[in-house]
C-alpha cells in the first residue's frame, strides 16, 4: 500500500484544495484493516512529503510547474521501486502511471473518471495540472506538449490504444478533439446507460487484452477518480458532476478487473474530506433526521453523455 500525501497535480495548483487530507481519511476509514482481513499481507509505505520551491514562476497557465514536476519525479521513483519489489500497489491521493510503466512497459490503463484529464497546457481552460496527466503519458501527443520547466525528465510511454476511459461526462472541447482524433476507446455515462456496465467491461477488457496473444497477460493500472461516482454517493470531491456511476456500477468495474488477476497498481484520487464534511453537515440540517438524503430536481438525475455537442 502506498499512501501519498497529495501535493503534486493538486495541492500546489489550487490553494487549500483539501485533497491533501484524502489519504488520511481513507486510512481512518479502515482500508488497511479491511485488506488485511481479506488475508492480504499489507505493507504501508507511509506518506511521501513534497516541498514547494520558493521561486517557481508559472509557465503559461500552469502554476508551480517546477514543484509539481519535482514531486512527480520523486513519486515516480517510489512507485517504480515498490512495483520492482513485487508489490501490487495502491496509491492514495495521487497517480503516477509512469513509475509503474518503468517496471511494466507493457501495462495498460483503465481510467475511471467523470473527466478525461487529457488537456494539454494549451487546451486546458483551467491551467490545472490535475486536468492534464494523461496528455503527459501518450506517445501520440508528444508533439503537442511544450517543454514545461520541471518536467524535462518525463517521457511519454503509453499508446492511445492501451487506454480505456469509463464514466466520462464532463469533457472540455480540446479534450474531445484529442479523444476523437486518436480514436481512444471511451465509455461515457450515456454509453453505460445504453450498453450496461457488464457489456462495457467486456468490451474494455477485450480491447486491452485480446488484440494480440502477447497482450493477454499484461499488467493493468486502474486509475479511479472518486468523482466518477455520482455526487450523491461521493460528495467529498472538488469537481463533482451529476449523473455519475451507481455504487454497483463502480464496484462492478473493480470486480471485473480483480477477476482478470492482472491488477498491478491502482490509485484512488480526488477524495477531499473537507468538502464531504461541509456537504453532509448541510444535508443533516436539511433532512428531517432520517439518514436518507433526498435529491430533487431533474438535473440531479441527469446522466449526461460525453459532450453537449456529441452526436447521439
Ligand atoms: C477540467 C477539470 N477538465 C480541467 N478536470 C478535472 O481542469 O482540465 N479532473 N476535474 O478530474
Ligand atoms: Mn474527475
Ligand atoms: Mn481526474
Amino acid at each position: 500500500l502506498h499512501s501519498l500525501k497529495s501535493f503534486l497535480f493538486f495541492n500546489l495548483n489550487q490553494k487549500r484544495r483539501g485533497v491533501e487530507h484524502g489519504p488520511k481519511a481513507i486510512r481512518d476509514a479502515g482500508l488497511i484493516e479491511r485488506l488485511s482481513g481479506l488475508d492480504y499481507s499489507v505493507h504501508d509505505f507511509g506518506d511521501l512529503n513534497f516541498h514547494q520551491l520558493e521561486k517557481d514562476e508559472p509557465y503559461m497557465d500552469v502554476k508551480f510547474p517546477r514543484s509539481v514536476g519535482g514531486a512527480n519525479k520523486m513519486l515516480s521513483g517510489a512507485v517504480s521501486r515498490a512495483i520492482g519489489a513485487g508489490h501490487t500497489l495502491v496509491m492514495l491521493g495521487e497517480t503516477t502511471v509512469g513509475g509503474h510503466a518503468q517496471q511494466c512497459p507493457d501495462l495498460c490503463l483503465i481510467w475511471v473518471d467523470a473527466h478525461a484529464d487529457i488537456n494539454t497546457p494549451m487546451s486546458s481552460p483551467s491551467g490545472n495540472l490535475h486536468g492534464q496527466p494523461v496528455a503527459f503519458m501518450l506517445k501520440e501527443l508528444t508533439d503537442k506538449m511544450p517543454d514545461i520547466p520541471g518536467f524535462s525528465w518525463t517521457k511519454p510511454f503509453l499508446s492511445s490504444s492501451d487506454l480505456v476511459y469509463i464514466g466520462l461526462r464532463d469533457v472540455d472541447p480540446g479534450e474531445y478533439h484529442i479523444l476523437k482524433n486518436l480514436g481512444i476507446q471511451y465509455f461515457t455515462m450515456r454509453d453505460i446507460d445504453r450498453l450496461g456496465i457488464q457489456r462495457v467491461m467486456e468490451v474494455t477488457l477485450d480491447h486491452l487484452l485480446s488484440r494480440h496473444v502477447a497482450l493477454k497477460q499484461r499488467p493493468i493500472h486502474l486509475s479511479f477518480d472518486i468523482d466518477a461516482f455520482d455526487p450523491s454517493l461521493a460528495p467529498a470531491t472538488g469537481t463533482p458532476v451529476n449523473g455519475g456511476l451507481t455504487y454497483r456500477e463502480g464496484i462492478y468495474i473493480t470486480e471485473e478487473i480483480h477477476n482478470t488477476g492482472l491488477l498491478s497498481a491502482m490509485d484512488l484520487v480526488e477524495v477531499n474530506p473537507t468538502l464531504g464534511r461541509l456537504l453532509s453537515r448541510g444535508s443533516d440540517r436539511l433532512s428531517s433526521g432520517g439518514h436518507h438524503r433526498v435529491v430533487s430536481g431533474s438535473d440531479e438525475r441527469r446522466r449526461s453523455g460525453l459532450h453537449p455537442r456529441d452526436p447521439v
